[in-house]
């Protein structure tokens, strides 16, 4: 006899930067969250659907775990937060590190009051060898119970293929909740403004990228294909806008390409892409302005 379908949601939660997006995009086969080596690079909530014939994971990438110093930052981290009592299982992402830090302990105890099982995924095992990597789980099964430990590289793809397995042999018997087909919820205008986004953080330095948003203004097909595209790139200080639009142009030139070849790629068509800077002085501070990038709490929860 086969196996019943397994199907539920999956918090994907732990510290900034450890390679949450990173490993939802590797275990999906697809990119649709934005990675950077900067910290607080996802600032919302985000679905990914996987699906094979055992079962269907519906992946939730949350913001990651740090220290909130502003309005924005605040709701980051209840995002993730609140996360972690909305879903069927908690994958639990760390490094090879034995060093739990206090947003780190303050999310442990919030599993904890969630009671959902917790698989972890010791990242970037690339790094580093088995002695450190036992040592990390060592840590974190002391600190909370956990029911599966699995090391993984989401840069190098290592044994990414037998966490997808435990995790669906962990989540309960159920029907798909998506089509098979489906990949996210997101809409491309969505993902396009991301993209923009983390081409912002990966070539700006210091506090600028953390202070930018991306608003898509036009999204619109042409009779031959050609989509235009225009958007306001947001930073929060005169001073930065400079900084953005760089020496004759050429920072705002360099963010432009490639994000248009990477749009391009997601699209299947040419894109033709404008981008203009604005600034919105400290929007990161203003419940207004939050509220009008999607920096709010929408229902986007289970159905
Ligand atoms: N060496 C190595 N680097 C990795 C691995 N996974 C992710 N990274 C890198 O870690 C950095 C952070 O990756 P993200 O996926 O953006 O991390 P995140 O946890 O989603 O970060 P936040 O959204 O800020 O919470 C990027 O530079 C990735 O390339 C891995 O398995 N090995
Ligand atoms: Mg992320």
């Amino acid at each position: 006899m086969s196996e019943a379908f397994r199907s539920g949601f999956v918090a994907i939660v732990g510290r900034t930067n450890v390679g949450k997006s990173t490993l939802m995009n590797r275990l999906i086969g697809m990119k649709i969250a934005i990675t950077s080596g900067k910290p607080q690079t996802t600032r919302r909530r985000l679905q990914t659907v996987f699906t094979n014939e055992k079962g269907q994971i519906v992946f939730v990438d949350t913001p990651g775990i740090h220290l909130p110093h502003n309005r924005l930052s605040e709701y980051m981290d209840n995002t993730a937060y609140k996360s972690v009592s909305e879903v069927d299982l908690i994958l639990f992402v760390v490094e090879p590190e034995t060093y739990i830090g206090k947003g780190e302990q303050r999310m442990i105890e919030r599993i904890k009051r969630a009671g959902r099982p917790v698989i972890l995924a010791v990242n970037k095992s690339d790094t580093t060898d088995g002695e450190h990597i036992e040592a990390a789980i060592r840590t974190y099964r002391e600190a909370l119970e956990i029911c599966e430990a699995v090391p993984v590289s989401a840069l190098k793809g290592i044994n990414t293929d037998a966490l997808i397995d435990t995790i669906i042999s962990r989540l309960p018997e159920g029907p798909m909740l998506y089509d098979e087909d489906t990949v996210t919820d997101e809409t491309e205008r969505d993902i396009v403004a991301e993209i923009i986004r983390e081409k912002t953080l990966r070539n700006l330095k210091e506090e600028v990228p953390h202070g930018i948003a991306v608003s898509v203004l036009t999204f619109r097909e042409r009779d031959n294909g050609l989509i235009d595209i225009e958007a306001d790139v947001i930073c929060e200080k005169d001073s930065h806008k400079g900084i953005v639009i760089g020496k004759g142009g050429s920072m705002l030139k360099k963010i432009g390409t490639e994000s248009r070849k990477d749009i391009e790629q997601l699209l299947e068509s040419r894109v033709n892409l404008k981008l203009f800077v604005k600034v919105r002085q400290d929007w990161r501070q203003d419940p207004m302005m939050l509220k009008s990038l999607g920096y709010t709490d929408k229902d986007k929860g289970r159905k």
